[in-house]
């Protein structure tokens, strides 16, 4: 890997693991910081899997944010690997940016997750999101609850759909940094291969089209993308869903479902890649994918 500059005297730099409950708002904190949609956003809580990295430069830091799948009991194999994606981010992490919902009362399940990170002795700042929703003067309580709570270096109320505290936070963040080198090249946004981006693309719009069942029981898997002279990239991706009925609404009347998703996501692909594609999906059925070690490691849930 090669270095575009020679970094300066206390260039601020680290691993920043966004954690929280499903659905606060984490992704979308992600993109706003990059300006870039790196992360799928959707109504649904459980949208993010893995691990998502993503690559903040600017003069005097290089901050490495990792989104996280949301804190959650898990009841499924899927959702445990889910869980570990999040612990893992923590543990690598030199500072946690724990996200809560702007409410007026406490969620007894954000402190108990609060408690667990806390044992791993990060640096903590405590993120309010989606402040919008909200009249400031209701976030009192939460504030004074958390400013007594162990471990918190600071609290930033924000809202990152709405771009409100972000350049708060963002300093917060790298003043909690330590002093080094740069990880990456400081042109870099991302280490995810093209192929992870683009099944998270098309794992997004099944989360957005269809209801509750089918996007739980969805992965999707590169089988080939092939870039060609003079003609679009191929891409050919299979959708698994775990029952034979789930297949037949993913595909709908005439396969007018699975069309929607295609072009849908194409032009997400587009923009992402920046270049045109060629995009094939197929639908397949395997049985309890979420349930079974071996195809969690095949999907890549598993490292
Ligand atoms: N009003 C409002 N909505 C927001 C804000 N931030 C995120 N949202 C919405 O909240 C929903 C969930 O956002 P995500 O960014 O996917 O949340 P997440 O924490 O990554 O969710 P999981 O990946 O499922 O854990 C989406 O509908 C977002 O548009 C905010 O600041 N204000
Ligand atoms: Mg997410």
């Amino acid at each position: 890997m090669t270095l575009t500059k020679i970094p300066e005297k206390n260039f601020k730099v680290g691993y920043v693991a966004i954690v929280g409950q499903p659905n606060v708002g984490k992704s979308t904190l992600l993109n706003h910081f990059l300006s870039f949609k790196m992360a799928s956003v959707t109504r649904k809580p459980q949208t993010t899997r893995h691990q998502i990295k993503g690559i903040l430069n600017g003069p005097g830091h290089q901050v490495v944010f990792l989104d996280t799948p949301g804190l959650l009991e898990p009841r499924y194999k899927l959702q445990e690997a889910m869980l570990q994606a999040a612990h893992r981010a923590l543990q690598e992490a030199d500072l946690a940016l724990f996200m809560i919902e702007a409410k007026n009362k406490i969620d007894p399940r954000d402190q108990a997750n609060l408690n667990q990170v806390a044992q791993l002795q990060k640096k903590i700042i405590l993120v309010i999101n989606k402040v919008d929703l909200v009249p400031r003067q209701n976030l009192l309580p939460l504030i004074d609850h958390y400013r007594r709570a162990d471990g918190i270096e600071t609290i930033v109320p924000v809202s990152a759909l709405k771009d409100i505290g972000l350049d708060a936070l963002r300093d917060e963040a790298i003043k909690a940094l330590p002093v080094g080198f740069p990880f990456y090249d400081t042109e870099q946004i991302t280490d995810h291969p093209e192929r992870f981006l683009v099944s998270e693309i098309i794992r997004e719009k099944i989360f957005l089209r269809f209801g509750d069942e089918i996007p739980y029981s969805t992965t999707v898997y590169i089988e080939e993308f092939k870039e060609r002279k003079n003609r679009k990239d191929f891409i050919r991706a299979t959708i698994y869903v775990e029952k034979k009925s789930q297949k037949g609404i993913l595909i709908g009347k005439n396969g007018e479902a699975l069309k929607k998703i295609g072009t849908n996501a194409r032009e997400d692909i587009e923009t992402t890649l920046e270049r045109s594609v060629f995009l094939e999906l197929w639908v397949k059925v395997k049985e309890k994918w979420r349930e079974n070690e071996a195809t969690l490691k095949e999907f890549g849930y598993l490292g």
